[in-house]
């Protein structure tokens, strides 16, 4: 496991990603898609317009919202499972942190196209956004429940800014539109079972199509500055704990949250 780790962390550094194939087995997908499913179909009435008009995700599937007691503690099970955490330390090795969840789905508005983005452009301007490409980022662990198109990224954008290609459609400039086609775009398309490990900050989409349903959890490294955007309520309450084998992921997060 050692020199996989390694192998990983390396991929992900020079990359910005990766992937495993059939990491999970038909029984943990099941069991998890259980629980993402009574999610999703309470969700969806509770947020009729909006995902008839515009969604193409949610989040917070931890919370309190939709999900009993027992089911979240199966997903924070799940989340913070040995083969979850194996992954989570190869790429943050101290004191990875929680940080939420989201779930894509397929919009129902056909008009709708995927689109690239890096994560950090809806927080910061461009100038600060050159910037914090640079700096630690929010690393996503993307789980299909189906099979899928997949995700579509540029490999090595965590590290380096954009072409004029990617900046002009990325943006919509120069008459450019975010859903175009890139020739840097690399296409991973992933099944239930597969995992895809990459960073928010490079620019991706998802592709839109099959019976895409993918969960999708954020995790950070604790030294950096992102406990502000974790909500209270998609971490475990306190009589939680015990009942979660081994709640460090989310201990982090809560120790971060009690120091302010
Ligand atoms: O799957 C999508 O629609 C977008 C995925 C994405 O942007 C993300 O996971 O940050």
């Amino acid at each position: 496991m050692e020199k996989n780790r390694s192998q990983l962390k390396s991929n992900y550094d020079d990359q910005g990603y990766f992937v495993i194939r059939n990491y999970f087995n038909i029984a943990e997908i099941s069991s998890l898609r259980k629980v993402i499913l009574t999610f999703h179909e309470l969700w969806k009435k509770d947020n009729k317009k909006f995902y008839q008009e515009e969604a193409f995700n949610s989040s917070l599937i931890t919370g309190s919202e939709y999900l009993a007691y027992d089911d979240r503690v199966k997903l924070f099970n799940f989340i913070s499972s040995k083969k979850i955490m194996a992954i989570v330390e190869s790429v943050i090795p101290t004191n990875p942190a929680f940080m939420n969840t989201q779930l894509f789905f397929n919009p129902v508005n056909h008009q709708q196209k995927d689109f690239w983005h890096r994560d950090c452009q809806y927080d910061f301007d461009i100038e600060d956004q050159k910037k914090v490409i640079h700096e630690t980022q929010v690393v996503h662990l993307r789980i299909p429940l189906f099979d899928e198109l997949g995700i579509e990224l540029v490999p090595g954008t965590h590290k380096r800014w954009d072409s004029d290609e990617e900046f002009d459609v990325r943006q919509e400039e120069k008459g450019r539109v975010s859903s175009e086609s890139l020739s840097t775009g690399n296409k991973i398309k992933l099944a239930a079972g597969d995992l895809l490990v990459f960073s928010a900050d490079m620019i991706h989409r998802g592709l839109y199509g099959l019976d895409r349903l993918a969960l999708d959890m954020l995790v950070f490294d604790s030294a950096a500055d992102y406990v502000d955007y974790v909500d209270d309520d998609c971490l475990p309450e306190t009589s939680m704990l015990d009942k979660i084998d081994d709640p460090r992921l989310f201990m982090t997060t809560i120790q971060l949250k009690a120091q302010g």
